[in-house]
């Protein structure tokens, strides 16, 4: 039986990025998944903690990532909706794996490396610890796929590596290795100020990427000042190479409309940048509106989400729990 598990941070509004790059993937596979496979989409707060927030907002950051899930096609009663600190199991599991987690492999993990920036002492535990967390958060639900944009690859081969090293150390078979889906086209969508860096909610510069949230103004607005080069655009996909910002917004449109990135090139090829960005635009536009409206509608009914990530915790707990007691069992805690 497949289990499907992924999740996203609440540290601030879903981008392009993260709807290409995973939510639009979780849809995919949703909709076309056997009637006994599970599917596990989480709000994983207790990652979205390890850089400052501010409680209120965070707490409304929940709610807008679940909102966004189910206006992207997530359906609560098909899939499992729930926020990661209301199943005590993610931190229970992840001081277990803590425990058999190798600094050299930690060390390793470039995404700490950018994060924690010039200031590595300053940077807290939690920050480092970040992929152990994130190990459990899958290893929990016995997870065999996790669908992640290609950013998180190294953070999926970790998981892989922890869930070998428990089942290697107990002589047991408990975990499934979670076989990491990365799709195509989009697995990583960049900033629209800078085609070497990757689109993030984190970025300070808002018109580095085009939030769920934004209106159809604003996302003209946001591809229309977006980085170019002076070129027209390119006759072939093969010179795209080192035109980052081309090569970022015709991936883009390919995306959006589906389509491989050889055919847009074809398409748009010896253009000016804006024509391009008026059919970009329409297109984004065209795909986002729909989500941007649902997400306004759902969260202007509180009770109605509060309602689906308590139902979705239920589900959860009822999963983790009998896992959880096994791994207790295993590693040899006693218990009442
Ligand atoms: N630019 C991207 N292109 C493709 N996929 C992306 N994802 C994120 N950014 C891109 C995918 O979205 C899922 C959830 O990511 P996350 O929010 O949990 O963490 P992140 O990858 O660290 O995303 P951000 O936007 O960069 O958040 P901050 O700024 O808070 O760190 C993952 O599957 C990710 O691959």
């Amino acid at each position: 039986m497949s289990i499907i598990f992924s999740g996203v941070q609440p540290t601030g509004n879903l981008h392009l990025g993260n709807y290409l790059g995973a939510i639009r993937n979780w849809v995919a596979m949703q909709n076309r998944a056997a009637v006994d496979a599970k599917l596990l989409f989480c709000v994983v707060d207790q990652h979205a903690i390890t850089v400052p927030q501010d409680p209120k907002q965070l707490r409304q950051s929940i709610l807008e990532v679940t909102a966004a899930y189910i206006a992207c096609g997530i359906d609560p009663k098909r899939s499992v909706i729930f926020n990661q600190s209301t199943v005590p199991g993610h931190a229970q599991l992840n001081w277990v794996l803590a425990c058999h987690a190798p600094l050299g492999w930690l060390n390793r993990m470039t995404q700490f490396k950018e994060k924690s920036g010039k200031h590595k002492d300053q940077a807290v535990l939690g920050l480092y610890a970040y992929p152990v967390l994130m190990a459990a958060d899958i290893l929990l639900y016995r997870a065999t796929h996790v669908p992640v944009g290609e950013d998180q690859k190294q953070h999926l081969e970790l998981a892989r590596d922890l869930a070998g090293a428990y089942n290697r150390h107990y002589g047991v078979e408990f975990f499934p290795l979670p076989e990491p889906i990365i799709l195509g086209q989009a697995a990583r969508i960049m900033s629209l100020r800078d085609g070497s860096k990757k689109m993030s909610k984190s970025d300070e510069s808002d018109y580095s990427r085009i939030n769920l949230t934004d209106d159809a103004d604003i996302i003209a607005l946001k591809i229309q000042k977006a980085k170019t080069d002076p070129l027209p655009l390119p006759g072939t996909a093969e010179e795209l190479a080192n035109r980052p910002e081309a090569e970022n917004l015709l991936g883009i449109y390919a995306a959006l409309a589906d389509q491989d990135i050889k055919a847009v090139v074809a398409q748009f090829a010896g253009q000016q940048f804006s024509g391009f960005k008026k059919q970009l635009t329409e297109l984004a536009v065209a795909q986002l509106s729909p989500i941007t409206q649902t997400m306004r509608r759902l969260l202007a009914d509180p009770q109605y989400l509060h309602g689906v990530l308590r139902d979705g915790s239920d589900a959860a707990n009822h999963i983790a729990q009998p896992n959880l007691v096994n791994i207790y069992d295993t590693v040899g805690f006693w218990r009442a």
